[in-house]
């Protein structure tokens, strides 16, 4: 049996801690960045920035991976013009990592996505960007509303009757399907409480957490260097 002299002893000692310690601080580094896992807008359409000359009926965005499509976890797109009109229909559909909405745009001008999905880790994130509308012909305008529709009520979209039929003829521009029939604009437009805009995460909730772990593993680092220095004391 190889014997060791108390240098050796020593060296071992001092390189384990060392390596236990670099470990620590790289896990802990990686549980405190949470945020390089979102998922981030890879591509878009429209664009950001992009000036759009023909009729668009969707807005969507593709993301860098999948979008968690649960019933509870948020899929939110907003379209609104500089006067805050919404143009959206309310309903996402959510396939993969793209997120799509139809959309009803009207007068020219600068329009804002702002969109809220729920990333693949877990993590509520938002943000926005704009682009331009300015049509190469004269189109039908739209009645915006004030408030973000939900799924299925009348939006900028529906068809813009002002008198009520019972074979309402159902514009172009929207899909099937995602309207009630006989819907009608909305005789008066109220503001309902529309979510804020803005980059938000959901992951500063778990800050605490990560930083229990973090003392956590320290500890046990510790006390694991702890036993093997005793050990390397009395053998
Ligand atoms: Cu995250």
């Amino acid at each position: 049996m190889p014997t060791f002299t108390p240098e050796s002893r020593r060296r071992a000692a001092l390189a384990l801690v060392v390596g236990l310690v670099l470990a620590g601080v790289g896990a802990g580094a990686g549980a405190a960045s949470p945020a390089s896992a979102h998922d981030t807008v890879v591509s878009s359409s429209p664009e950001q920035g992009e000036t759009v000359t023909e009729p668009i009926k969707a807005v969507s965005m593709t993301f860098s991976d999948d979008i968690l499509t649960a019933a509870s976890a948020v899929k939110l797109i907003t379209v609104t013009d500089i006067d805050g009109g919404h143009h959206e229909s309310g309903c996402v559909t959510v396939d993969g990592g793209d997120v799509t909405t139809d959309v009803s745009l009207g007068e020219a001008g600068e329009y804002t996505v702002t969109w809220r999905v729920v990333s693949s880790d877990g993590h509520t994130t938002s943000d926005s960007y704009t682009f331009d509308w300015q049509p190469s012909m004269p189109t039908a305008t739209t009645t915006a509303l004030l408030a973000s529709p939900a799924c299925g009520d009348t939006w900028a979209g529906s068809p813009q009757s002002a008198t009520p039929s019972d074979t309402p003829t159902p514009s172009a521009a929207v899909e099937p399907g995602t309207l009630p029939q006989n819907a009608l604009p909305e005789p008066t437009m109220t503001i309902l409480n529309s979510s804020p805009v803005g980059q938000t995460d959901q992951s500063m909730l778990s800050v605490p957490l990560l930083i229990a772990v973090m003392i956590a593993i320290v500890a046990a680092l510790a006390a694991v260097v702890v036993i093997i220095m005793r050990r390397l004391r009395r053998s």
